[in-house]
């Protein structure tokens, strides 16, 4: 498949008579570590879009990350010790994911925060601006989580990387990118994250659309997943029906 832009992507959508784009909001969820952001990435690209300035961009990818809520003094403490659980849906603003993607469906600009995994701390003076887009990727461990915020994806993809990998990816990812020493991120994987991918993460699994073994790894997936959003992206003009595809599972050449 070539890397050019999509087909018939140039123009905004006519809603109710408006100059309004609908995007195609897509889902994609995954344990720590298992390679979200990369499959976002290669997506992207393949749509022929991760070189684009941001006002141009038909495709853009949003992270849950920007969503952790503010946490009270007392919890700010807890996260420094490595005793806050950063996997548990409690720590996400749910509303604010809800009505953010309420208005990227609207067709309307957003702001959203940006996240400084260092300080535990939402950045307050670097909010992120997201254009209207043909094409919005929103991923985070939890997105399938939330019934409400659930509801909204036009396509929903899980990133299914075994746990070891995930692991042996987010130990040297914490130290290096986010300060963190080895026994900290031991401690918090199998105090918190191992425990609430269990709970809450891995059961979200059956959400999906299609679940991609081994993550960005999975090329093959990832050209399918890509053609299939070309064609409904130059197709007719999306409505809530299409919201449901059966899942596939996309397995590797036997
Ligand atoms: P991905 N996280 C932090 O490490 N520190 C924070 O301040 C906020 C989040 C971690 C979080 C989760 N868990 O496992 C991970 N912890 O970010 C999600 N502990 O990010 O999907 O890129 O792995
Ligand atoms: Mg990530």
């Amino acid at each position: 498949m070539s890397d050019t832009p999509i087909n018939g992507l140039t123009g905004a959508q006519k809603m109710n008579g408006t100059e309004e784009k609908t995007p195609f909001l897509i889902g994609v969820a995954g344990g720590t570590a298992s390679g979200k952001s990369t499959v976002c990435k290669r997506i992207m690209e393949k749509l022929g879009q991760a070189e684009i300035d941001n006002k141009q961009r038909q495709v853009v990818c949003i992270s849950q990350d920007s969503f952790y809520r503010e946490l009270t003094p007392s919890e700010i403490s807890k996260a420094a010790r490595g005793q806050f659980n950063f996997d548990h849906p409690d720590a996400f603003n749910e509303t604010l994911i809800r009505d953010t993607l309420i208005d990227i469906l609207a067709g309307k600009m957003v702001q959203i925060p940006t996240y400084d995994y260092r300080n535990h701390a939402l950045k307050k003076d670097e909010v992120l601006t997201i254009y209207p887009a043909d094409v919005v990727l929103f991923e985070g461990i939890l997105v399938f989580y939330f019934p409400e915020v659930r509801k909204l994806f036009h396509m929903k993809l899980f990133v299914d990387t075994d746990s070891d990998t995930r692991l042996a990816r987010r130990v040297p990812r914490d130290i290096n990118e986010r300060g963190r020493d080895l026994d900290q991120v031991l401690n918090q994987y199998m105090n918190f994250v191992k425990p609430a991918f269990e709970e809450f993460c891995s059961p979200t699994k059956k959400f999906a659309d299609v679940i991609i073994p081994r993550g960005a790894d999975n090329l093959v997936a990832i050209d399918l997943i890509v053609q299939h959003i070309r064609e409904i992206l130059s197709s007719k003009p999306r409505n809530s029906e299409e919201r449901s595809l059966p899942q596939v599972r996309v397995h590797p050449a036997m």
